[in-house]
């Protein structure tokens, strides 16, 4: 495991060198080079430094994670792990008891090597990015680490939510409901108090890993489950103007509190959203930056939303299918294999199973569609047999082209947990504020009670391919 981003970019310059730009503009041209680069297959870690208007050394890293070579670097699963294969080492990870290792907190760290308060702070003196052309404003936080603590209960939450920068000492923080964030920060304004709060932007690998996961529930801090993710405490100091451990590590750290919505509201957004589509501007709650903390010659980690995006976050679709199979195996027998598209921005979910009784692929489909992790905006849902890897799409085409009979093997279900970025989402359910959405069970196997007359397919034997081999007819 990785000391800090830097250790991590190190590592990866070594194994595969990076792509350095300079010169670039932080107005467009940063989010440009980073998306051009994140639809190649082998797309690199991309640095930029000596950014149009900022002092060199100022930097912003991009697509740190988007090859599964560097999602197991990071994640430190094997490092030729492929789709799958890839999906069956997180899945084993997962499955391992997890014993929480609380952080350590130290004297002092890097990040305090330049501290600004007061009226010294200037978030403007950051290279933050406006990502997209019809993005609302300039964004420090998207691969970031929102830290709060609360306040009953007293154990910190991480996680990540993106930051807008509007003013020298103002920004915004965007959390969808429900949230551990955002029942947080609910549960300050309701006692009529500011909710304190420090934001990291750029921090250790396995740390913002966990920022990221849903899966980590609630009154877990996700400082604990990296530290036995590390297997190694995380290093904290305390923070200047708030007493929130911050990550000892971390590149840039802001400091400060969002205030009761009553007190301050500020348009956030739109954004370019990572089902690749912009969603709306909305009124959010101040967020008032009273220190700024960073290392010299700080780096931004970036990680903006679009269609493909989530394979800048550890191939956030690997992570999810491992966690959805290990979700089934709780409930469902004869799981052997789940793939959530990434190129359909994880909205579509294949599972392999090997079908034992009648109802079992129908009830496979409508546990996947129900689970925190499939079942927001996923939208289809595939049953396949076992002897189709869901991974492979021209095998799974070939299972919906050619086991599946639609008056028979599909099925909608309406009023589904959705999202205001759903760009399916009409005008008057939107006004209504209904964000529910339909999803899709497609059973593409073979049906249950006739499989045994079902036709054979068109295979060769591992018998006769040995034959031919053998013979030296084919290699
Ligand atoms: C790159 C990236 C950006 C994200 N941005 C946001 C965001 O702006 N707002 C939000 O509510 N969730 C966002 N998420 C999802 C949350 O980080 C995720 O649900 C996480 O589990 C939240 O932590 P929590 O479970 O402690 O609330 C993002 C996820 C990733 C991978
Ligand atoms: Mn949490």
């Amino acid at each position: 495991m990785f000391y800090d981003i830097r250790e991590f970019i190190q590592r990866v310059e070594e194994l595969e060198g990076y792509k350095l730009v300079e010169g670039a503009d932080w107005d467009l041209e940063i989010g440009a080079v980073t998306d051009v680069q994140l639809a190649i297959p082998d797309s690199p870690l991309v640095l930029f430094d000596k950014v149009k208007g900022y002092k060199a050394g100022y930097r912003v890293v991009t697509n740190m994670f988007t090859t599964p070579r560097r999602t197991a670097l990071a994640l430190g699963l094997p490092l030729e792990a492929r789709g799958l294969e890839l999906v069956r080492a997180w899945r084993s990870r997962i499955k391992e008891d997890v014993k929480l290792i609380p952080p350590v907190q130290v004297g002092t760290g890097p990040v305090k090597e330049n501290i600004r308060t007061g009226d010294e702070v200037d978030l403007f003196e950051f290279p933050s990015p406006k990502w997209h052309e019809l993005d609302g404003g300039r964004y420090i936080g998207t691969g970031c680490m929102v830290i709060q603590r609360d306040p009953d209960e007293g154990w910190i939450n991480l996680g990540t939510y993106r930051v807008q920068v509007h003013d020298k000492t103002v920004a915004t923080v965007y959390m969808a409901p429900g949230r551990h964030g955002d029942i947080i920060r609910r549960k300050y304004w309701d006692k009529g108090q500011p909710c304190p709060v420090a934001v990291t932007c750029g921090q250790e690998p396995t740390l913002w890993a966990t920022s990221t996961w849903p899966s980590i529930p609630w009154g877990v801090s996700e400082y604990d489950y990296a530290g036995w993710l590390r297997n190694r405490p995380v290093e904290v100091v305390k923070g200047v103007v708030t007493d929130l451990p911050i990550p000892a590590t971390a590149e840039i750290v802001l400091e400060g509190e969002m205030v009761p919505p009553e007190v301050e509201m500020i348009e956030e957004g739109p954004f370019g959203e990572w089902l690749g589509y912009y969603g709306y501007s909305r009124p959010v709650p101040a967020f008032r930056v009273k220190a700024v903390l960073h290392r010299n010659n700080p780096i931004i980690m970036g990680s903006p939303p679009s269609k493909l995006s989530g394979r800048a976050a550890f191939n956030r679709h690997i992570l999810m299918s491992a966690m959805l199979w290990n979700e089934l195996d709780r409930q469902v027998p004869g799981v052997k294999g789940v793939w959530s598209m990434q190129e359909a921005a994880t909205s579509i979910w294949i599972i392999s199973i090997q079908q034992q009784y009648a109802g079992h692929a129908k009830q496979t489909a409508l546990a996947a569609a129900g689970f925190n992790v499939s079942g927001y905006m996923g939208r289809h849902v595939i049953i396949v047999d076992d002897d189709i890897d869901p991974s492979n799409i021209s095998d799974v085409l070939w299972a919906l082209g050619t086991r599946c009979d639609p008056e028979t093997s599909m099925d909608t279900i309406g009023g589904c947990w959705g999202s205001l970025i759903d760009p399916m989402l009409s005008p008057d359910k939107k006004s209504r504020g209904d964000l529910t959405h339909s999803k899709s069970l497609i059973l593409a196997c073979k049906p249950y009670h006739w499989i045994k007359e079902f036709a054979p397919p068109v295979t060769i034997s591992p018998e006769l391919l040995r034959r031919v081999k053998e013979k030296k007819f084919i290699d």
